[in-house]
């Protein structure tokens, strides 16, 4: 699939700018072309693969390339008014080989998110190549300025863009890890799984082609008109091949263990791997690529994790393909989940928008509503009591605390 990224705003830049690190780093073809848009001139001059002609400061007359911080509507006047130079910054690069759009952004800030549905509006009046958006969401430690920020962007964005594939800032936060440090690799796991998906179907050179192909029509079909995507992703790192392990694995049969492999990967990513926790159950729409070094790929495995995937989500329609690479030392598999519903974590960030946005419409200074807000966020990690009449043992539990 050939992608097309803009990425805006601070975050969108950075994963943008790793997306075309990735490209130039195959021996394929390549298959991303990217530009990168900001209001802050110091974030563009950060960027290191995306070439400096396809880096394009808005707002200047406004904000003198300071940025607008966290005010996302002040994001949203800049691009509307800026829209012709992203536009022919798009159109210079030519767009004849674009399969897709893909739009990225951290939904918390003030360019990325405020921009991100005015560029999408302006994609889908003039271009026929389906529109989707990779969005960084605020972690939920994040302030209720991003949580604002977040929900005003996303609902508007559901006007025009094809899907949101969506991804939790605080998701793999290990304990006592900083979302700042934890920037970088997040980044990263961002571009290796999507990258993963983009390039089944690309494989041209090496004489490698994958036996089940994954094209940009398999993937549109599994997320477009889905609100809301997102993609689990697992690897193991296959065991360096020497005499002694041949003939210790003699007497097993390869294609069952490479299959049973696959199957689990699959199984590890839906479960417990996606980008945005989510039920993976309550899911309609599925795709699964399987990654390796072509001897380990199997279509018996990928047929087999298809069949379990269709039998565990509500919606039950499934795609699958590998995506060959030689000598690699690894076998990983991504799997896009298309049209998610009952995500906590959506539902928690239009609440918390939905109070904020109460608390500054009565009047409070932006302080106040902080505070506000701040004593209601603590309170949701302190059990309630119990009102209901107890039954005996719970009565018997609690008299044991007292001692008498
Ligand atoms: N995953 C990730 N999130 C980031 C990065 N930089 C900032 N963020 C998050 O993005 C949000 C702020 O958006 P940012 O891109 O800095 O704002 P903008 O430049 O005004 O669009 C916050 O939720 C940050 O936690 C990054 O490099 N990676
Ligand atoms: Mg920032």
């Amino acid at each position: 699939m050939r992608v097309f990224f803009i990425g805006l705003g601070q975050a969108g830049g950075k994963i943008t700018d790793l997306f075309i690190a990735d490209d130039m780093s195959t021996r394929e073809q390549r298959i991303f072309k990217a530009i990168a848009v900001n209001s802050a001139r110091p974030d563009l001059l950060g960027l290191k693969y995306i070439v400096p002609k396809d880096r394009i400061l808005i707002g200047e007359t406004v904000v003198r390339g300071h940025g607008v911080g966290a005010n996302n509507k002040l994001g949203a006047k800049i691009a509307q008014a800026d829209i012709d130079k992203i536009l022919s910054a798009i159109d210079m690069q030519g767009t004849s080989d674009t399969d897709v759009f893909m739009i990225v952004t951290a939904f918390g800030g003030g360019t990325g998110s405020g921009s991100a549905p005015v560029v999408a509006k302006h994609l889908k009046r003039l271009y026929n190549e389906p529109v989707y958006v990779l969005g960084v969401l605020p972690a939920e430690s994040e302030g209720n300025v991003y949580v604002l920020n977040a929900a005003r962007s996303m609902k508007t964005l559901a006007k025009y863009a094809d899907s949101m594939i969506l991804i939790d800032n605080g998701a793999f936060l290990r304990p006592g890890e900083s979302l700042k440090s934890a920037y970088h690799w997040i980044n990263s796991e961002i571009v290796k799984r999507f990258s993963i998906l983009a390039r089944s179907g690309e494989v041209t050179v090496g004489g490698a082609v994958g036996e089940m192909v994954v094209d940009a029509s398999e993937i549109a079909q599994t997320i477009n008109g889905m609100e809301i995507c997102t993609i689990g992703y697992a690897s193991e790192e296959l065991p360096r091949s020497s005499s002694i392990r041949k003939a210790f694995l003699g007497k097993e049969k390869p294609d069952q263990r490479k299959s049973a492999r696959i199957l689990s990967l699959v199984t590890r990513a839906a479960k417990t791997r996606l980008l945005l926790p989510s039920d993976f159950r309550l899911v309609r729409k599925a795709l699964v690529v399987v990654a390796g070094p072509p001897e380990e790929l199997s279509r018996d495995g990928v047929e087999r994790s298809r069949e379990w995937l269709e039998k565990s989500i509500a919606g039950g329609e499934v795609r699958g393909g590998d995506y060959p690479v030689k000598n690699s030392r690894y076998v990983a598999v991504a799997v896009l989940l298309g049209g998610i519903s009952g995500v906590h974590r959506i539902d928690n960030l239009f609440e918390r928008a939905r109070k904020m946005q109460e608390a500054i419409a009565t009047g409070l200074t932006k302080e106040e509503a902080k505070k506000v807000e701040k004593t209601a966020q603590l309170m949701q990690f302190v059990d309630d009591l119990e009102t209901e009449e107890a039954t005996a043992e719970e009565l018997e539990d609690l008299l044991k605390d007292l001692e008498v």
